[in-house]
């Protein structure tokens, strides 16, 4: 009856064959011989897709039917990463879809080679709001993901000449066969303009917003599965102009201008922003954050209302997690909504709205705390502007009541009045959720005691932890099926869904066969990788070598040049015939920098330029090889984590939020190198201490040493072997004669080195040491990879969202078969 339930579903191997040639031929317009790999493709995904509505369809009814309470995400990004491999999973189709295409003489894996990943975020942020999708969609979570669709997502990077340049990321090009646009799904959005207050026809104060600007949000639908079940939908909105609006200029003959017009319209979700932890104020940001919150909003009290509800109660049936503070203009906006719009007093509305959306704070970096001028917030938003000053002075007048400082109070401020008076974005969140997390235990523990303090202080219960989690799904079930098959064969497939099956793997660490076939699989991996490796960059790297990857967003505080600083030092060993206890080892990187970051650029070049050296080098090149990998994205790195032997995470401590890409390592079996920072801390907790390759100094220590006065040039004249690795960096040898090239890592890194580079350098050294000591032990090193597997059970995004539900949202799951 399985078969039955299957051919209910149109599961059966005939049934996804018959529908994979009907869509080909119906909606592709082709038959077999004469199609593409991407037209076959497109049909597949369409099939695919038609079915995961389905699942969407039925769990949205069950979820009516049983008046559940919702949640929903606002996330100015997502990286879902490639659908089709999920879904074929999700659906437990993916033998039977290999199959049905095989006997079309079609290879399943030609055809999700040929997908193109909508790369809606940035780095983690992005992917996290994914993962958690995912796991929402799993457990049955009644669920939306809002956000915004860009039609230019980030940016496709290139490698010319060593440095980083970026193309546009055409990612809609050949058409997205997983989105429905639904044109009926639209809202009205206002822009600019000014306010009137004034009285209604029952003396009420109202106040009408006057705009000098409006378009309309369409929503386009996604669906995303659950494993085995249930579905969900991540809902995004375009820009479009309103006909109707301001067409008058055509009327008057002017019909250019009136086009003109729409085409402005369509602007403002045409392209992702590029940057990650920092800020630039700019306009069309803020308006893209106001555009999809405010669609979401009135979507969300659209369906509020279906139900027959009253707005009073909205925060029973639903709950808004903000993903950072970039959706926080929320809080005014839903003010606005049920105040202006709908009539309710400010009490009531304040009461409600504070009790509907919860906080994810992401960083502590105070350039990434976001602050919008009042000049600017009050142009774009004039009504939102007032809001803010209501809130924000009821705010300060309670603050004044339960005995704070002057200081203080300026320091809780919603506005910042220090420079040019700003709207502290984070504050306005804060005071306007009735939670706020951080993102790991170290995290949170800083937020609390440090970034928000004086809001701890007053509202202790509000704040707490939820440390990040990811799909084990995608990054180990579909990425890596060879590690995949190897754990089922043991321990059988539960570790799908369940967070402690993976433990069991640990009653096979002396099994000396099984340590066998987990080394093949790894060297397997790596065949792969060095195969892609030398189609994309021409190098060739060997499998036997130990990969040390390094795969993240490039960010001073990332610290990939303290790694850099460590393949110098190799360099140079070997150079001077001191490189005898050095394993063959392959450094690789990967990672997007800001186009407009200056130093991250130049740590591209630093290390494309150290890869020329190094690569062509016959002294070196059989020992160490350096390669920086182009245009990491979701689909590479499935590729890539699979492949590594060593994890690198080495952020200064207390500077990384969480980071993800270390629990996506681990799971694959790769050891770390990390400092006690972020979600490092909680992994090395978990997998212990002798599995885990701890260095550098800790949060405490780091606030001593900036507090001592640091001075790394001291440093520098102190040390001499890290002086000879330094002084490198501006040789002509490195840069090929243009010593400046690398200057401006040099100095910055003698005078200031914001992120204690040469202070963690003799740590991180010795701990490299050690890793090599340690890799020529074969049988242990895979000792400690299947115990970091087996160990990861608590960083499964099914866990996250477990504590979601039950410390902050307080919603069931409503389970469908
Ligand atoms: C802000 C303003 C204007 C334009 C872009 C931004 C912006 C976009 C993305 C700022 C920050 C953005 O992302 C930050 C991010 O990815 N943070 C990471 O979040 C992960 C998930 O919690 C953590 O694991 C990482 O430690 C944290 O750096």
């Amino acid at each position: 009856s399985s078969k039955e339930a299957q051919e209910h579903l149109g599961l059966t191997k005939e049934e996804i064959k018959s529908s994979f040639l009907e869509n080909l031929f119906y909606r592709i317009g082709r038959i077999p011989p004469l199609a593409s790999n991407l037209d076959l493709y497109s049909a597949l995904a369409l099939a695919i897709r038609d079915r995961a509505f389905k699942q969407f369809v039925k769990s949205t009814t069950e979820i009516a039917r049983k008046n559940a309470k919702s949640v929903a995400y606002f996330s100015a990004e997502y990286l879902p990463g490639p659908h089709l491999g999920m879904n074929l999973l999700n659906l437990g189709i993916t033998t039977e879809t290999r199959q049905a295409l095989e006997e079309l003489d079609i290879k399943l894996e030609d055809l999700l080679e040929e997908e193109v990943e909508p790369g809606l975020g940035n780095g983690g942020l992005g992917r996290l709001a994914s993962c958690y999708l995912d796991a929402m969609a799993t457990q049955g979570i009644p669920s939306v993901g809002y956000g915004i669709r860009y039609e230019y997502g980030i940016f496709k990077q290139e490698i010319k000449d060593g440095w980083q340049s970026e193309a546009t990321d055409k990612w809609l090009h050949f058409g997205n066969p997983w989105e429905v646009v639904r044109p009926e799904i639209a809202y009205e959005v206002k822009f600019g303009g000014k306010t009137e207050h004034g009285q209604d026809f029952n003396k009420e104060l109202h106040v009408e917003w006057i705009p000098d600007m409006k378009l309309k949000g369409t929503a386009y639908d996604t669906p995303v599965l659950g494993y085995k079940g249930n579905g969900i939908i991540m809902r995004l909105w375009r820009s479009e102009a309103i006909e109707s609006f301001d067409f008058s200029a055509y009327n008057g003959g002017d019909y250019y201008r009136a086009v003109e017009k729409k085409i402005r319209s369509e602007n403002l979700t045409k392209v992702l922003y590029p940057n990650d932890e920092n800020l630039s104020g700019k306009e069309l940001r803020l308006k893209q954050q106001y555009f999809f919150v405010s669609c979401s909003l009135q979507d969300i009290l659209h369906l509020h209302m279906l139900q027959n509800r009253s707005l009073e109660t909205l925060h029973e049936k639903f709950t808004i997690q903000l993903n950072d503070t970039h959706p926080s203009i929320s809080v005014a906006e839903l003010m606005r909504l049920l105040v202006d719009r709908h009539d309710m007093e400010w009490e009531r509305a304040w009461d409600v709205t504070r009790k509907t959306f919860a906080y994810t704070n992401h960083t502590l970096l105070p350039e990434a705390l976001e602050t919008w001028p009042v000049s600017l917030l009050g142009h774009i938003l004039p009504r939102h502007l007032e809001i803010i000053y209501e809130i924000n002075s009821r705010f300060l007048h309670e603050l004044r009541d339960s005995n704070f400082s002057g200081e203080q109070i300026a320091s809780m401020s919603l506005i910042d009045e220090r420079g040019e008076p700003s709207v502290r974005m984070a504050h306005l969140a804060t005071v306007g959720s009735y939670k706020v997390n951080g993102v790991s235990a170290l995290h949170s523990m800083l937020l609390k005691n440090q970034v928000l303090s004086d809001f701890a202080s007053l509202w202790p219960e509000k704040f707490s932890n939820v440390t990040n989690g990811i799909s084990y799904r995608r990054f180990l079930a579909v990425s890596n099926p060879g590690l995949s098959n190897l754990i089922t064969e043991k321990i059988g497939d539960g570790w799908y869904t369940r967070l402690d099956d993976l433990k069991k793997l640990e009653n096979f660490v002396e099994d000396e066969e099984f340590q066998q076939k987990w080394t093949e699989v790894k060297l397997e991996n790596k065949k792969v990788l060095a195969c892609y490796i030398q189609e994309q960059t021409g190098i060739s790297v060997a499998p036997e070598m130990l990969f040390d990857v390094h795969v993240k967003r490039i960010h001073e505080y990332k610290r990939q040049h303290l790694k850099v600083l460590h393949i110098l030092s190799l360099y140079l060993r070997i150079k001077s015939g001191n490189g005898n206890e050095i394993a063959p080892c392959a450094f690789i990187f990967g990672g997007k920098a800001a186009p407009g970051y200056f130093m991250a650029k130049r740590i591209i070049r630093l290390i494309t330029a150290v890869g020329e050296r190094v690569n062509n080098d016959p002294e070196v090149n059989s020992k160490i090889k350096v390669v920086f990998l182009p245009n990491f994205s979701v689909k590479q790195a499935q590729k890539v984590y699979p492949a590594a032997d060593l994890s690198e995470q080495v952020s200064l401590a207390g500077k990384e939020a969480s980071g993800t890409g270390n629990m996506k390592f681990a799971l694959n079996g790769a050891l770390t190198v990390g400092t006690l920072d972020g979600a490092n801390v909680e992994i090395c907790e978990e997998v212990g201490e002798e599995n885990f390759f701890l260095f550098g100094l800790t949060t405490a220590e780091v606030e001593a040493v900036k507090a001592e006065g640091y001075r790394p040039y001291k440093l520098y004249e102190e040390n001499a072997r890290l002086r000879e690795v330094l002084d490198f960096l501006v040789s002509e040898e490195l840069s090929g004669g243009d010593t400046e090239l690398f200057r401006p890592i040099y100095e910055n890194l003698l005078q200031q080195d914001p992120y204690l580079l040469l202070k963690d350098y003799e740590s991180y050294i010795n701990c490299q040491d050690h890793i090599h000591e340690v890799w020529r032990n074969k049988k242990e090193w895979t000792k400690k990879s299947i115990l970091n597997v087996a160990n990861m059970g608590k960083f499964s995004a099914d866990r996250s969202i477990r504590d979601y539900c039950e410390e902050i949202w307080k919603v069931e799951p409503v389970r469908v078969s």
